[in-house]
């Protein structure tokens, strides 16, 4: 076996896992792994802040379907990566975060950078190698990746820093890549049965779908049983929105066409999909969710199958080769709903035409507090866009192959209904753990991993100002991106559950802000402000050939209302009660 140091057997093991890029910030603690970083064709990426690094990582890893990796310092540097790694774990992204730890002859003595860097990743990692003898480095590291990649999501990698030194004898670990198949014969054979029995089937297209590469195979079968095919919450990009049986996403402001139609199906297929609880609530007045239907759930995490919903057939396999052997049984199958075809297409472009129309005529919101900001905002200096209006001239504007990320907030959310994507790996929201700040930093991941492809981050003006200034990043590394920044000048999202429960009495939800187009200009990027409805498209058509064709970084801050879509959590919060005499006006 080889001799060399473990900084050596950790170098060579990321370099078998074909890593080229690590994202993060250096550190003393792994400075002798970070000297031979460059010769063995890895970049350190430095960002701005590790949660930027982390979620680089997460982002990297969702655009490419590889590992993304990040790596800083013991103690401050690693905390800073708890609500990346969080957000990773809910996006299963195969993500190998480093964390070199305190030396383990003082740890537990209180000295520099101290912490139990374990425990904070407990429950938001697949796996936590803690590399427990310096000999034991390479064999550690592999196991990383080889775990984040089998069960899609992040693994830690935790090394006392006084282990890249010395000698060691070890060989390095070949990556293991275990394949899936499609699922138990008898759960496909009833599955398939159930599909041949209904007469009004409808798939749910989810993440797996998009993490198998499984859209052409999810394709096929709708087109087979004429069946219309609805994105699961946030993975718009599970199925492309110009085939005629593309219905939209479910979910928080998702498509009224793909809700009606799920809530009149006999047979759902949920193809790669865990049901997020927070994905099927209740929309628009509509709560859709087909209770009387058989449920048949397709997941590569046996733990996912009938955990939040109620399910007919469960299926523990790969998305894509389900896909493939469902519709293999079909076609030898008496298959009911062939007989009805024709009509359901007809249902389906009736649906998909009237939510059309009505988005194209939805301008603005209408509730009380919306009518309000718009007449309050008419008096005031300077123009403010409806949201609505500015999410339909960026998508009209969309190029081609783009990949856009978003954050958490109102308009954010509301941008569900207009992001419509051709191909899988397009789309990077904040997933359900749902934390602000999520967009930029993801895109520049993303971008790293994809630098031929557009990239646009969304993100409204309260999680801008916790992430911007990784547009540091953008200029420093030479990783362009289009950022556009809703300017509603506060907290939308948080403040419509203050009006809609608290009266209006808001705390803490206004933002004063400075020019976003300024701040973007002294970190060397391009800025731009937008308050006219017509230079929306432009703006964004520049700024991409500005990203594509010169390597440039543009924010856009477009100025909105005050206006607020539907909130959030309507489920998750009641109407106060107070029963102490001084707090009496606050009901
Ligand atoms: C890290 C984090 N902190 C706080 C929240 C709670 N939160 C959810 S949405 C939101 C408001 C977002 O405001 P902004 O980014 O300006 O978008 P807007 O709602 O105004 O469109 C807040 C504070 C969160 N989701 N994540
Ligand atoms: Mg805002």
């Amino acid at each position: 076996m080889p001799r060399m140091t473990p900084s050596e057997a950790l170098v060579e093991t990321l370099a078998a896992n074909g890593v080229t890029d690590i994202f993060g910030i250096m550190g003393s603690a792994f400075m002798d792994a970070m000297d031979i970083f460059a010769p063995a064709g890895i970049r350190l990426i430095p960002t701005v802040h590790e949660q930027g690094a982390g979620h680089m990582a997460d982002g990297y890893a969702r655009v490419s379907g590889r590992h993304g990796v990040c790596i800083a310092q013991n103690g401050p540097g690693i905390t800073n990566f708890v609500t990346a790694i969080a957000a990773a774990y809910w996006a299963h992204s195969p993500v190998v975060c480093i964390t070199p730890e305190t030396g383990s002859m003082t740890q537990g003595l209180g000295g520099f950078q101290e912490a139990q860097q374990l425990p904070f990743f407990e429950t938001i990692t697949k796996y936590q190698g803690h590399v427990a003898n310096p000999a034991r480095m390479a064999e550690f590291t592999a196991r990383c990746f080889d775990r984040a990649m089998l069960e899609n999501g992040p693994t830690q990698l935790n090394i006392p820093r006084d282990f890249f030194y010395g000698d060691i004898n070890v060989e390095i670990p070949q990556p293991i890549r275990i394949e899936r198949g499609a699922g138990g014969e008898q759960s496909l054979q009833q599955a398939a049965a159930l599909l041949a029995e209904a007469r009004n089937p409808v798939i749910i297209s989810g993440g797996g779908v998009v993490m198998s590469g499984a859209v052409e195979e999810c394709k096929a079968l709708a087109e087979f049983l004429g069946a219309p095919v609805v994105n699961s919450y946030l993975h718009n990009d599970s199925f492309p929105a110009s085939h005629p049986l593309w219905c939209g996403p479910l979910g928080y402001q998702g498509s009224k066409a793909g809700m009606k139609l799920l809530s009149r199906a006999d047979v759902v297929l949920a193809l790669g999909t865990r049901l997020g609880p927070f994905g099927t609530l209740p929309q628009h007045g509509l709560d859709y969710w087909p209770k009387e239907a058989k449920i048949i759930q397709v997941d590569c995490d046996a733990k996912m199958l009938g955990l939040v919903k109620k399910i007919s057939v469960g299926i523990c396999g790969d998305a894509q080769a389900a896909a493939v052997s469902l519709l293999e049984r079909l076609q030898n199958l008496n298959v009911a709903c062939l007989e009805n075809k024709g009509a359901r297409a007809g249902e389906i472009a009736a649906e998909k035409a009237a939510w059309e129309q009505e988005l194209d005529q939805w301008v603005h919101e209408k509730d009380d507090y919306s009518l309000d900001m718009i007449a309050e905002q008419a008096e005031e200096q300077g123009s403010y866009l409806h949201p609505r209006q500015v999410l339909r001239e960026l998508e009209k504007a969309m190029p081609e192959d783009v990949m856009v990320s978003t954050d958490i907030g109102n308009i954010n959310s509301v941008a569900n209904s207009y992001l419509r994507f051709e191909k899988p790996r397009s789309f990077f929201a904040a997933m359900s753990f749902g934390n602000c700040g999520y967009a930029l930093p993801t895109i520049i991941g993303a971008k790293t991993a994809a630098p031929h492809r557009p990239a646009i981050s969304y993100a409204g003006d309260g999680a801008w100002g916790m992430s911007m200034m990784e547009i540091m990043t953008c200029v420093r590394e030479n990783i362009p991106v289009t950022s556009i920044v809703f300017h509603n000048r506060q907290w939308g999202a948080e403040k419509k559950n203050q009006v809609d429960f608290y009266n209006r009495r808001f705390v803490a939800g206004d933002l004063e802000n400075p020019s976003f187009a300024d701040i973007a200009r002294a970190m060397g990027a391009e800025g731009v402000t937008v308050d006219k409805l017509e230079d929306v498209g432009p703006a964004l058509k520049d700024a991409i050939a500005r990203q594509m064709e010169e390597g440039k970084t543009t924010v856009i801050e477009i100025m909105c209302t005050r206006e607020l879509g539907d909130p959030f959590r309507r489920d998750a919060l009641s109407k106060p009660v107070r029963h102490l005499d001084k707090y009496k006006d606050y009901c």
